[in-house]
């Protein structure tokens, strides 16, 4: 195994985290940590649309047509245009405000929701970035520890084939790293 990736397997899912970028993955759906418009941005966001092409825009303006913005914590679905993913999961992290804005609870929802609906779509691999660490600034430490627990809460429901958590740090890596034999044992 290199460096920068760990495997384990939760219940019956295999768990991988590795330093990467997202939009390289090969699991059924990746999951985009967007805005309420839907319609594109920087960071994971921006990558994934320049990657995957104008199509997903597309499918996302039509979801705004039918269903408006994306609150935060909730997801929608598109396809994976250009992407190697076949599809693409949208959902909006909490902008971090102090922690004192129900922060906790909404980025739970973020990863929660996210599964729900890979799993209401019969997807079975799905890889996660580090949802609201970035522009958002919600500090990793405690982000870390929602992502793995909302993830457990999951899969001790439901099992799916795999689920990757890719950081694009290594300083974000290893604080995964250092976490996840101790939450998903
Ligand atoms: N692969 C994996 N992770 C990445 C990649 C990539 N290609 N690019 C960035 N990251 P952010 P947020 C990491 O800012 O905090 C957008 O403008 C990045 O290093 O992308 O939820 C949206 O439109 C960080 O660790 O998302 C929203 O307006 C993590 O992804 C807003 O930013 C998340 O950083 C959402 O902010």
């Amino acid at each position: 195994m290199k460096d920068s990736s760990i495997e384990l397997i939760y219940k019956d899912t295999q768990i991988k985290v590795l330093q990467d970028d997202i939009t390289k993955q090969d699991t059924e759906a990746i999951v985009n940590a967007a805005n309420s418009s839907l319609m594109g941005g920087g960071g994971v966001d921006g990558a994934i649309h320049r990657a995957g092409g104008p199509q997903i825009l597309e499918e996302c303006k039509e979801i705004r047509k039918t269903k408006g913005k994306c609150p935060t914590g909730e997801a929608v679905i598109t396809s994976g245009g250009n992407l190697r993913a076949k599809y693409v999961i949208h959902t909006v992290g909490p902008i971090w405000h102090g922690g004192d804005n129900n922060e906790p609870q909404l980025l739970k929802n973020a990863y929660k929701n996210s599964l729900i609906l890979a799993y209401n779509n019969n997807i079975n691999s799905i890889s996660f970035p580090s949802i609201s660490t970035g522009a958002y600034r919600y500090p990793i430490e405690k982000a870390s520890d929602i992502a793995l627990t909302a993830v457990k809460e999951i899969l001790d429901k439901h099992s799916f084939k795999e689920i990757r958590f890719i950081l694009f740090s290594k300083n974000d890596f290893d604080i995964y790293k250092r976490k996840i034999n101790h939450i998903l044992k």
